[in-house]
């Protein structure tokens, strides 16, 4: 930072803070991710300021010549990146990116089929907090309480009941791979659109880890901060026959000028993520999952549906006799970040929820691996466990800040 310390420090002595508290602390929020530090150059360069409504070669303002560069260059790299045939770079986050796509082919009222939040699904699949919830009569499909698994065959009962024009498929908290082909059988049946939000996961699909929703689905949303490893921002992937449709949903519809230093930030991360490096991350990803599940497993820890097969290990801390509230406050005191989440068939209130999720992203991009990921679980069952304890909590925290010195994210260069 060169200007910023002079026309604010007070503002840059945050985003030291930040930096310093990334350093010394182990991510494991499933929705987060370390990014390249190019990533930030392209966020915080000269684009930040650019008005460019409309479409490259057809804008409202002048000037565009460079912004249209990078706009096509994210649009080429991401097609060729996940195998598109239509792609939209502009949509401000994953949401944004819903909103267009329910608005690009849907009408005000009509019925959309999506997870059920406690059961995986996202807000903006319909929440009754969300707007889009306001927008279309959403009904909900979940997963099966014994297998904790999406019970394909009670999702087409439903969709035969409930007859939606959409059906979504993709969640924030379901650590399982998705039958993509089975829902496009049951959208199929109907002749409901099929649309895959893979925020989540959009970095294992970008390396070919786990099975890409691409041919299944009419449409496919993506962020691409988590598991992308990119800035913040959304995208939509769709058939062709769709394209203009989402254009239109997406500006004028539902967004004004869209942000270049993000579609810059994009067309950067589309690059990145065809490289082997951006694939042995991924790679590494699942491998770290599958271990941290087995590890914590193996302490007593009930994993939620057993196991995982993607960045995500959903563990029911109500074994252990704790609710996920307390354990996230627990490990955060002892620098290892996760979210308390809910698991299908809570028996917590909701403000007690009895989940804990936590991914594998963040501490794979910084290169940790086996040796670390059993480190990791023992000190999380020793922090949850001996939580009284404050001197143990004390030699844990200064485990994990030991951790992290030897795996930096920035300070290694
Ligand atoms: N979708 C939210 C999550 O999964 O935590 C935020 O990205």
């Amino acid at each position: 930072m060169e200007f910023l310390p002079k026309d604010d420090p007070e503002l840059a002595g945050l985003i030291k803070n930040e930096e310093f508290r990334i350093e010394n602390t182990i991510d494991l929020i499933a929705a987060e991710n370390h990014s390249p530090r190019s990533i930030n150059e392209a966020l915080g360069s000269v684009f930040n300021t650019k008005t460019i409504e409309g479409y490259p070669g057809k804008r409202f303002h002048a000037g565009c010549v460079y912004a249209d560069e990078v706009e096509n260059l994210a649009i080429t790299r991401g097609k060729q990146l996940f195998g598109a045939e239509h792609i939209n770079v502009q949509p401000h986050s994953g949401t944004s990116a819903n909103l267009a796509v329910y608005f690009s082919v849907l009408e005000v009222g009509d019925r959309i089929l999506a997870m059920r939040l406690p059961h995986g699904g996202h807000l903006s699949h319909g929440h009754r907090a969300s707007i889009t919830s306001k927008c279309f009569e959403f009904n909900h499909y979940g997963v099966d309480y014994d297998t904790e698994l999406i019970d394909y065959d009670k999702v087409r009962e439903r969709a035969h009941e409930f007859k939606p024009k959409m059906i979504v498929v993709g969640a924030s908290s379901y650590p399982r791979i998705i039958d993509y082909e089975k829902m496009a059988e049951i959208a199929k049946e109907m002749s409901a659109y099929l649309f895959a939000d893979m925020a989540h996961l959009a970095g294992l699909v970008a390396a070919n880890v786990i099975p890409s929703p691409l041919p299944s689905c009419d449409f496919v949303t993506l962020t691409c901060y988590k598991t992308m490893m990119g800035g913040r921002g959304g995208v939509i992937l769709c058939r062709r026959q769709h394209g203009k449709k989402v254009d239109r949903a997406v500006f004028p519809g539902c967004q004004g000028t869209s942000a270049v230093n993000s579609i810059a930030a994009k067309a950067l991360i589309f690059k990145l993520a065809m490289t082997p490096e951006f694939a042995a991350i991924q790679k590494k990803t699942l491998e770290n999952a599958k271990r941290l599940a087995k590890e914590l497993d193996s302490k007593g820890y009930r994993i939620v549906t057993g196991g995982t097969e993607n960045h995500q290990v959903l563990v029911d801390v109500s074994s252990k006799g704790l609710d996920g509230n307390a354990a996230e406050k627990i490990l955060e005191a002892v620098g290892i970040l996760t979210n308390r989440n809910v698991i299908p068939a809570d028996a917590n209130s909701p403000g007690k929820v009895s989940g804990l999720r936590l991914g594998s992203s963040a501490v794979s991009t910084r290169g940790m691996a086996k040796p670390e990921i059993v480190k990791i679980a023992d000190l999380i069952d020793m922090a949850l466990l001996g939580c009284d304890d404050k001197g143990l909590l004390d030699r844990v925290l200064q485990t994990v800040i030991a951790l992290c010195k030897k795996f930096q994210v920035y300070n290694s260069g």
